[in-house]
């Protein structure tokens, strides 16, 4: 009797426990994430093209770039800095999602952002510092920048390619007031986003798109949309742009 009733009890917890409307639910996991792009693993690249202001810019705001910094790469000299970078060049320091824009995309707009020809300088800028240099991560790495520069050589033959290429070593960030600099030339953008802290400012994707819209670098298409994001404010007088 003591056996049949304790077979019966755990008879009904079994059925209970396995009866869809009565067992106990756990939420679903989420499906179709909506920051599913955000959590790919970033990669970085590190390129030197003259001053690393404008280097940042013309990164800043392609596709798929989440963040970028100023620094100093290619030398020897330990923990460099603006007034003494030793043999070091000034670079940028590109974090990207490879989901979305590719090293190779990054590769022209390498090619598009400078003039590889003119001798460790860019326009009046004249220096070892303002050296052209792809910095590479890996034979895969090298041999895009490699095949690249032969391309690029190909376009014209009557000056020769200086770039560099380089395994990359230890990337030496700059002095905070160089970072995000052609930002920070624009009070009205910089209030815009909310007067962010440094540290924020830094690691902040809008300000690194909002680098490169300051210095006219992004493409018209992103530039446009930016223009657009704006003007929308200025009318609607919402307090702060947050995303582009
Ligand atoms: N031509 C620039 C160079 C600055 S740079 C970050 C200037 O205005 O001095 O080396």
């Amino acid at each position: 009797m003591k056996l049949t009733a304790s077979v019966l009890l755990v008879t009904v917890i079994i059925s209970w426990a396995a009866s869809p409307a009565l067992s106990i639910r756990f939420p679903d996991r989420i499906s179709g994430n909506v920051n599913a792009l955000s959590e790919q693993p970033l990669r970085t690249a590190v390129f030197a093209l003259g001053s690393f202001w404008r280097s940042e810019a013309a990164f800043g705001c392609l596709d798929g770039v989440v963040r970028t910094a100023a620094g100093y790469s290619g030398g020897s000299r330990p923990n460099p800095e603006y007034r003494s970078l030793g043999d070091h060049a000034e670079c940028v320091q590109i974090e990207y999602n490879p989901r979305i824009i590719s090293f190779r995309e990054l590769l022209d707009v390498f090619w598009t952002s400078h003039d590889s020809r003119q001798v460790f300088g860019q326009g009046p800028d004249v220096g070892n510092q303002y050296r052209s240099i792809i910095f590479t991560n890996g034979t895969e790495e090298t041999r895009s920048a490699a095949l690249s520069k032969e391309r690029e050589q190909t376009r014209s033959k009557t000056s020769v390619v200086t770039t560099q290429i380089q395994q990359l070593g230890t990337f030496y960030p700059a002095e905070p007031e160089h970072q995000k600099f052609e930002l920070k030339r624009n009070p009205f953008l910089l209030q815009l986003i909310g007067n962010l802290p440094e540290e924020e400012l830094e690691q902040s994707t809008l300000a690194t798109k909002l680098n490169g819209y300051a210095a006219e670098l992004c493409p018209p298409r992103m530039q446009r949309q930016i223009d657009a994001k704006i003007d929308d404010i200025i009318r609607k007088g919402w307090p702060i742009l947050r995303e582009i």
